[in-house]
Order: C-alpha cells, then structure tokens, then sequence
C-alpha cells in the first residue's frame, strides 16, 4: 500500500512539473489509473505491443476514455476505462472474459478504428470480403472501435460497444 502511495505521488509530482510531451503525459495519466484504482490492483501496463493504452470515445458520450493492455500475475487483458462514468472499467480477457479467451497476450496490433468506419467481419463459414458481406452485417458507429490482431495466426477482430455489451466481429 505504502509504494502504491508512493508511485501515486511520483506520478502527480510529475505530472505538476509538466515537462513531459503530450504522448508521455498520456502515458503519465493511464500510471496513475492503474495505480489508483483497486480493481486494478496487481496489474502493470503490458509492454508487448506498442501503442499499450488508446485514448478514444467508445461509448460514444464525446468523452474520452482510456483502454490500457494490462498484465496481471498469469494473464494480458484489456481494460476500457469509461471515464463518463465514475470508476466504470470492462475487462475484456481474464477472468470476466466475454470472448472466450482468457489471455491477450497474442495481441500484435493493437489499434483504433475511427468513428464512421465499417466494421464487419470476413469470416463467416469462409472468407468473404467487405463486398460480398450483406448490408445488414455491416457496423457503423458514431464513436471510436477498437481492433485487435495477431501477427502470426493473422487472427483477431473488431471490439465496440453496441447494445448495452462488447461485441465481437472476427477478422481474419
Ligand atoms: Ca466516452
């Protein structure tokens, strides 16, 4: 608990210098969620894949929410950070996993997918593209998406918010 409240007060101090870049500063405000939320307690920013945290709108309130790779003792998982709402996080991964993958550590590309871009999946059965995928099998959203994929396997897919859960569309 003592170093928790150490690092906290590192990271404000460095934050009231404010002699870091703005990327850095970014990075600066993800350590002191981590470090000052319990529900994050144990786990550390994953170092994998860089970028390692995405700042965006993915509830589409026009606030800008965090979603950080974090590494807790056995596992990566994805935490979204909705900072519209008071100490709101989803876990995606680990053990309130709604993909049925425990660990992300085979994230290769971590990215966000703007407001406005389709998103879609191009397996269904067999590949299909973007053009043979009905209409009413395309996403569009007004706020930000994620995509997640691997470098080895080449699988992965879309996460967004959509009708009140996270939704899932694979991409190949
Ligand atoms: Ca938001």
């Amino acid at each position: 608990m003592k170093v928790k409240w150490a690092l906290s007060i590192i990271v404000v101090l460095l934050l009231s210098m404010n002699v870091k870049a703005q990327p850095e500063a970014r990075a600066d405000e993800v350590q002191m969620i981590i470090y000052g939320n319990d529900e994050l307690s144990g786990c550390t920013l994953w170092n994998g894949v860089s970028p390692n945290f995405i700042q965006g709108d993915f509830f589409g309130d026009g606030i800008e929410d965090f979603v950080v790779l974090v590494k807790d003792s056995s596992r990566v998982k994805i935490a979204i950070i909705n900072k519209g709402v008071k100490n709101e996080i989803f876990f995606i991964g680990g053990e309130k996993e709604m993909f049925h993958m425990f660990d992300y550590s085979w994230i290769g590309v971590f990215k966000k997918i703007p407001a406005g871009d389709v998103l879609w999946s191009n397996y269904e059965d067999d590949f299909r593209t973007l053009e043979e995928t009905p209409d009413d099998e395309k996403v569009y959203l007004n706020y930000d998406a994620l995509y997640v994929h691997a470098i080895e396997s080449c699988g992965g897919g879309f996460i967004f918010w959509k009708d009140d859960k996270w939704n899932w569309l694979q991409q190949e």
